[in-house]
């Protein structure tokens, strides 16, 4: 058996003082009663999740889960605009991920995107969101319409999961009158996904770039 699928949780039976529990050998973090104290102890819980060669999904999202926000924690990243919603860089995961706020003015939107084969975790830490749902279009250039498929209400403190074998998404703040923050995970890091243009599939490229990091406004060169 391999031992990273041996369950480490006490017995239900008794064996005595001799037994010995095998020892999980790593400082990963158990799914079961999964505990955080704030930002800093989830960043250091999902570094301690990535130290394996394997990305667990439901072991990063469960600490995500377990994480009640508190914006005393994050707020140093909130940077908003007022056209577009942001991306604010909160750690780098030692190159493995990113993990950035997200800031969303009342109704600001994504377009329809993919995640370039990493896996995406969110988290939602203020206000609401909505994630729509899409299939991916029939061809590069199909001319058909977009297929949603769901429409899910993120509540405060809700997480979601999506990669590119799941589909496509679109997210929004469905609010007309507030602000909402979120918290994303992308692994591997990625710099560029593909955007897709609703009426007719047609995709293209569009660059993923940041606001702010580690609480600094980012200046982009203008060319
Ligand atoms: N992936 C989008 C972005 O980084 C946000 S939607 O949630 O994954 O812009
Ligand atoms: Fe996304």
């Amino acid at each position: 058996m391999d031992i990273t699928q041996m369950d480490y949780a006490a017995p239900s039976v008794s064996f005595g003082q001799a037994f010995e529990y095998p020892q999980k050998p790593s400082n990963r973090p158990q799914l079961r009663n999964v505990t955080v104290r704030d930002l800093d102890d989830l960043i250091r819980q999902i570094h301690a999740a990535f130290d394996s060669d394997s990305v667990d999904v439901d072991l990063i999202s469960a600490i995500l889960a377990a994480y009640d926000t508190n914006p005393a924690h994050w707020r140093k990243f909130a940077k908003f605009d007022r056209y577009k919603y942001t991306r604010n860089l909160v750690d780098e995961g030692n190159g493995r991920f990113n993990l950035m706020l997200l800031c969303w003015g009342p109704s600001q939107a994504s377009t329809i995107h993919d995640h370039t084969d990493a896996h995406c975790f969110m988290k939602v830490l203020s206000g609401e969101l909505e994630e729509m749902r899409y299939e991916w279009p029939e061809g590069s250039c199909s001319g058909e319409g977009m297929r949603a498929v769901g429409r899910t209400p993120l509540p405060t403190n809700g997480v979601c999961y999506i990669n590119d074998s799941l589909g496509l998404h679109r997210v929004c703040n469905p609010s007309d009158s507030d602000p909402a923050v979120s918290l994303h995970l992308y692994c591997p890091p990625f710099s560029a996904c593909q955007v897709f243009d609703e009426r007719t599939g047609t995709p293209s490229k569009c660059p993923v770039t940041f606001y702010s990091k580690y609480g600094k406004r980012v200046k982009y060169c203008q060319k």
